[in-house]
């Protein structure tokens, strides 16, 4: 299945052809959610990766075998790709870890009622588009992304593969109240203390975890260890699909590397078009805050 030229239309949110068919899309919104699953919920680029490798270590009590000789798309696939009630199905990996990037509007009825422990993660819009402008320029499945400005305008707008990131987050965030089962994380606070961030989630999935056991999913699943490691850093993708010489995915893994792309017109006009969109929301980020004090600096 290459479709890699092929853009698929769902609810009016493009998706690439080349992991995403009508019938996959349809499939993932009536799925049967078993009680025991973890799912994973992100939009693109705001450390999905970087979640199944934190979950499947957590699952493991720290035991790199897992994370090291299966491949992520394999252990923790997506809901709404083509392969992925192929995978589930030969699974003997419990408890099942599913990923997805379909926004709440979209997947929140299949879930209605489900005990499953569904996991947010969430990134600062701004590094996520960063992210997602290289991300384009080395995956042959996405359109070209024109220049950064022009990529810009599209994540603004909401008309970038997987929709609206304002949406998105939104749809998302504003279930913490109503959802006990469903916990947000943000990348920013992986960051600053993943220690923290992986006992907090050890406790959420209900997983105990001693000190040792912290320390080695740690150890597995920092930037450097899963830069190396072949299956979470998609190198066993072929070059037509994934063009390694333009970049790699495991890309640089900081918060904060927008200041190196925007420019103060465009970070200006981001802003802008932020608060105007989230003025609905209730969540303030950690990244929020860091911002706000670094404009307050003399
Ligand atoms: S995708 O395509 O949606 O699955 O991408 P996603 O995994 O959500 O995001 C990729 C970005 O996450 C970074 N990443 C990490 N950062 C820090 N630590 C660890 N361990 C880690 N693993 C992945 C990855 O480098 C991408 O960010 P950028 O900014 O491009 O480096």
């Amino acid at each position: 299945m290459a479709r890699l030229d092929v853009l698929e239309t769902f609810h009016g949110i493009l998706f690439p052809g080349h992991l995403h068919t009508q019938d996959s899309l349809q499939l993932a919104l009536k799925f049967p959610f078993q009680d025991t699953d973890i799912l994973i919920v992100s939009y693109p680029k705001s450390g999905t990766t970087w979640m199944q490798e934190i979950v499947t270590l957590i699952s493991s009590k720290g035991d790199p075998h897992l994370s090291q000789t299966v491949p992520n798309w394999a252990r923790a696939p997506w809901l709404e790709q083509h392969y992925s009630a192929a995978v589930l199905e030969a699974s003997t990996i419990t408890p099942r870890v599913i990923t997805t990037h379909l926004p709440h509007h979209l997947l929140g009825p299949a879930l209605q009622g489900s005990k499953a422990k569904v996991i947010y993660v969430s990134r600062n819009p701004k590094d996520v588009l960063v992210s997602f402008y290289h991300f384009h320029k080395m995956a042959n499945f996405f359109p070209e992304p024109g220049s950064f400005q022009e990529f810009l305008n599209c994540f603004l707008e909401g008309t970038v593969p997987f929709g609206s990131w304002f949406d998105h987050v939104k749809g998302w965030t504003g279930q913490t109240a109503t959802m006990n089962n469903l916990l947000h994380v943000t990348y920013e606070e992986m960051s600053l203390d993943l220690n923290g961030a992986i006992k907090r989630l050890g406790s959420f999935l209900e997983c105990p975890l001693v000190e040792d056991m912290v320390n080695s999913c740690v150890k597995y699943c920092s930037f450097s260890s899963m830069k190396d490691n072949k299956m979470v850093n998609y190198t066993l993708i072929p070059e037509e699909i994934l063009d390694q010489s333009k970049g790699s995915f495991m890309r640089k893994g900081k918060v904060g590397d927008w200041k190196n792309m925007f420019t103060e017109e465009q970070n200006q006009n981001f802003k802008s078009v932020y608060n105007s969109k989230m003025q609905d929301s209730a969540v303030k980020f950690v990244w929020e805050e860091q911002e706000t004090e670094e404009n307050a600096a003399p």
